[in-house]
This record gives C-alpha cells, structure tokens and sequence, in this order.
C-alpha cells in the first residue's frame, strides 16, 4: 500500500514503481493486492495475512497511523522505502517488520519467512549487485488513475552528494545503471507515449546513457528526465536527448548565490554559466522544470522573489521554489540538529508542521519570511498570467504544439497541487 501525505488523494498521482517491483519478485503463490492512497481510499482493513507499506518521510505520519489502525485489528505490518530506512528504530514502533534499503534481495526472503510464520523484526538489503535482471510488473497499474506517463528506472545512485538529499544517504555512492537492452525492450512493451525517468541523473553515467539514448530514437517516445546541468555544455548530446524524445528535464538550480551552491556542495552547478545552460536546453527544444531551495545561511528574505524572477525571466517550463527540508539521515539534518535549529525535530511525525512551513530557523530572514517568501515564489510562478507569459516564448516552451500541450498539463496540474498541499497537515485529521 502507498499512503498518501494527508490520506487523502494527489492530483499528481504517478504511478508507484514500487508496486510494479514488488509484483515482479514476488513468487507465483503469493496473491498481492495493491492500493494507492493517491487515487483511491484505502480499506478499512485490509482482508490480508499481512500489509506492507512504502513510505516516504512526508506520509510516514499518516503510515503510522494506518498501521497503528491495522495492527490493533490483527493485521501485520510491514513497512519499507526510503523513510524506514533513515528511521527504522521510529518505524518499529509501528510495524511488525522494517525493511532496510532496497527490495530485491529483502523481499523474496521477507515472503517465505512470513509464509513459515517466523517474521523477523527487520530486514537489512546487503544489495551490492547490478541491477541486471530487475523486472517491473507494470500490470499491476491497471485500472488505477494516475497521470498519463509511464515511469521508467534506468539506474540508481548520484554522482553528487547534495548535503539535503536523501539519496546519497540511501544509496551511497554507487552508481549503477540496468543492462540497456533491458530497459529498451521494458519501453517497447509499455502502452504509454510519454515517460518519465526516474532516475535523479539520467547521465549519472556517461557511457550507458548515451547507449540508451541511441537505442531510444527508434521507439518514438517522449520522455521527461532528470539531470545535471553539465550535460548542457555538450550540444552533440543535447541533440541526442531531442531525438532520444526528450522533452522536459528536471534540473536542480537550487540557487545563484554561490555561497549557498557551495552550502550544498553541488560543484556542477558552481562550476556552470546559469543563462548559458538555459540557452542550451532551449536552442535543443527542451523545455525546463528548474528547482531552488531557500534557507542557507547566505539567503535572506529576497532570495524566494529573486529566484521566481530568474526562472520567469528564464522562461521556465515548470518550477518548484522549496524552503529547504531537512530530510532524516543527511548531512543537513544532523547539522541542524546539532545546532539546535530544528523547529519541530521530528518534523514529519509533527501535528504543528504543515506543508510548506520552515522546518529550521535561518540566519539570513526569520521563518515566516521564509515560509511566506517561498509560498509567494509558487504563488506568482503559477499565476494564469505568469504561465501564459512563459507561454508565449516558441523558443522555451512553445517549439511545438505537442511541446505547448504538455507545458499547460504541466503547469495545470502544478498550479492545482500547490494550492491543495500549501499549508496541508501532515496525516489525517481526526
Ligand atoms: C518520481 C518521484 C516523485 C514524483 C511522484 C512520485 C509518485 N510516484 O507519485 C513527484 C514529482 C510527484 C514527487 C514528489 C515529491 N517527492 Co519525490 N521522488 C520521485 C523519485 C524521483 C522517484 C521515485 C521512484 O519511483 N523510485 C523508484 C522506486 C523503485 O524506488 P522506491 O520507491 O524508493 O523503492 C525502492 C526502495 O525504497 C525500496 N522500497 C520502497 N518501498 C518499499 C516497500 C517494501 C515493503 C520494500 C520491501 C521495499 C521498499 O525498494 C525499492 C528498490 O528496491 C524519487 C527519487 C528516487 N530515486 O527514488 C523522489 C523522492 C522519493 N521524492 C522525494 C521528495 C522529498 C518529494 C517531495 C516531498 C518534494 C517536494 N518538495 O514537494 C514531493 C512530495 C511527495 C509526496 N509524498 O507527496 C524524496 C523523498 C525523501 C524521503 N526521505 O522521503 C526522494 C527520495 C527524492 C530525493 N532526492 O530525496 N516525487
Ligand atoms: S544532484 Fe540531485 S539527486 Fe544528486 S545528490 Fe544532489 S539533489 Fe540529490
């Protein structure tokens, strides 16, 4: 099961590729039922020998909740993902067994202990192998509504190690990427024309991913990605990425102040000519969804309006402007801690936190300028105005009118969701 933020459904629902992994490794005897709190209610309880739960760390209220609820009647728990991972001793306080890391080799060895009636308090993924082999059974998306794109893991792990990201510290710092073949032939199966990547660098290595790349022209696709902006320098791979079909790239600016891109030890971004990059992508007929975080020691109360200026300025396709969140087990967490800084110190399990508040007191502006300043970046990022000004500019968003259309699905549904999550708490209520 996925538990929603605040149980209750997302309008930017995509589909779980958990779900689609754990269909994959379980054994044929095993009969799985999945449900998505994003799209669809959840049961009341759940007629199953036992449950398991995904949890990322903003619906782990709402996962304890839940499991509290279940638990009482009878009903075993699992939980597994990234929040039980950074917090396994908190999520056994909720569960009957805490997965630790990643699902292919703790999964398969879960089931046939749960199946001999001797479940164990908590499974540890030792996964140091490839990822060769690694299936997803996208079956089990039928019938559900999620946005229409089909999400796609090439590979896991950053070649960065941003000191607010979660993935370092679930990864560590392997880089490792599927067989190509296996990918390619996973998308020629798949009924979606658009896709998504999942992963946070699709060039995380160079070598497979231009393989990738070229084995992705013939299938016709398009396809959204993350990436880091050194790949902007390179207009031989820009070109590639356009025939490869992509059309949208996720980039992390974080920032323009070289102070705070130093805070975060993002050395690409340091090292890169911000509107240079931009022209890059624009001249390659991709559009951009930038992102920034606020609340490093060099920001101050101007820096949410003067980052929402740059990506208007800039013509950005989409943009998220975020108060940063010190999410459990980084770098950023363990130092605020250590300062005292923490508004809420256990944030995600807080009835005062709501979405979009300040989790840490700056130096450079007080919490609520920073909350306020970062909610108003969003606010006036996603007016009807401002999209139809970052509209009307063919060379950033408007190459095509397919490109036009998926720039107002996108903007929609952006603007939608963070008028529904702004200010949301955090579980359900009641
Ligand atoms: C796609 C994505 C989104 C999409 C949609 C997600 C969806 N499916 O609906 C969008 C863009 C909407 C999104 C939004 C957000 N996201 Co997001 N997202 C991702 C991303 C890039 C991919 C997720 C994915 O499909 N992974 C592939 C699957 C296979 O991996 P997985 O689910 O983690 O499962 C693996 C393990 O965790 C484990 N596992 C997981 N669950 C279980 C359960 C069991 C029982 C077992 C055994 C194992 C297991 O097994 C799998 C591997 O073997 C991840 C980064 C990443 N690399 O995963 C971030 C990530 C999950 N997101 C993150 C964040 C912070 C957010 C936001 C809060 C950002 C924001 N500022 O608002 C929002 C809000 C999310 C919310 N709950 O409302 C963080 C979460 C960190 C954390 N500690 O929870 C991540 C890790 C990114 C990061 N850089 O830190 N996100
Ligand atoms: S580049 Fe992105 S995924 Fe990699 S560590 Fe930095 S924020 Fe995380």
């Amino acid at each position: 099961m996925r538990p929603s933020m605040s149980g209750v459904r997302a309008g930017d629902a995509m589909q779980p590729l958990v779900f689609a992994l754990l269909a994959a490794l379980t054994p044929s005897g095993v009969a799985l039922t999945f449900h998505d709190e994003l799209v669809e209610p959840l049961p009341e309880v759940p007629d199953a020998d036992a449950v398991a739960l995904t949890v990322e760390t903003f619906a782990a209220r709402r996962a304890y909740q839940l499991a509290d609820r279940w638990r009482a009647r009878g009903v075993p728990v699992i939980m597994g993902g990234f929040h039980p991972s950074m917090c396994p001793d908190e999520a056994a306080e909720h569960a009957d067994a805490v997965v630790v890391g990643e699902a292919e080799d703790t999964w398969p060895r879960l089931l046939a202990d749960l199946a001999a009636g001797r479940l164990a308090s908590r499974y540890d993924s030792t996964c140091a192998d490839g990822l060769g082999g690694v299936r997803f059974d996208t079956s089990v998306f039928a019938g559900k509504r999620y946005a229409p794109l089909g999400l796609v893991q090439f590979g896991r792990g950053c070649r960065f190690a941003c000191d607010f990201c979660s993935i370092h510290a679930f990864f560590g710092a392997r880089i490792r990427t599927r067989p190509v073949a296996e990918v390619v032939a996973e998308i020629a199966r798949r009924p979606e024309r658009m896709l998504f990547f999942v992963d946070d660098n699709l060039y995380a290595d160079p070598a497979a991913a231009r393989e990738l790349l070229e084995e992705l022209v013939p299938l016709r696709r398009r396809f959204a990605c993350q990436l880091s902006m050194d790949v902007a320098g390179d207009p031989a791979l820009l070109r590639l990425l356009h025939r490869a079909g992509c059309r949208v790239v996720v980039v992390g600016f974080e920032s323009t102040s070289p102070a705070t891109l130093r805070a975060i030890g993002k050395g690409a971004n340091l090292h890169a000519d911000y509107e240079r990059v931009i022209r890059a992508f624009h001249a390659a007929r991709i559009m951009i969804y930038g992102t920034f975080v606020v609340g490093y020691d060099a920001d101050s109360a101007r820096t949410p309006a003067d980052a929402a200026d740059f990506a208007i300025r800039h013509r950005f396709a989409v943009a998220n402007f975020n108060p940063l969140m010190p999410m459990p087990g980084t770098r950023l967490y363990d130092r605020l801690k250590g300062q005292g800084r923490l508004i809420h110190d256990r944030w995600w399990i807080d009835p005062a936190y709501r979405y979009g508040d300040a989790m840490l007191v700056p130096t450079g502006m007080t919490p609520a300028e920073l909350t306020d300043g970062c909610r108003a970046a969003r606010f006036a990022f996603n007016t009807p105005a401002c999209i139809a000004r970052r509209l009307a500019h063919p060379a950033a968003n408007a190459h095509s009118p397919a490109n036009a259309a998926l720039f107002l699905a996108a903007n929609l549904v952006s603007r939608r969701e963070i008028r529904a999550k702004q200010g949301r708490r955090l579980g359900a209520s009641g």
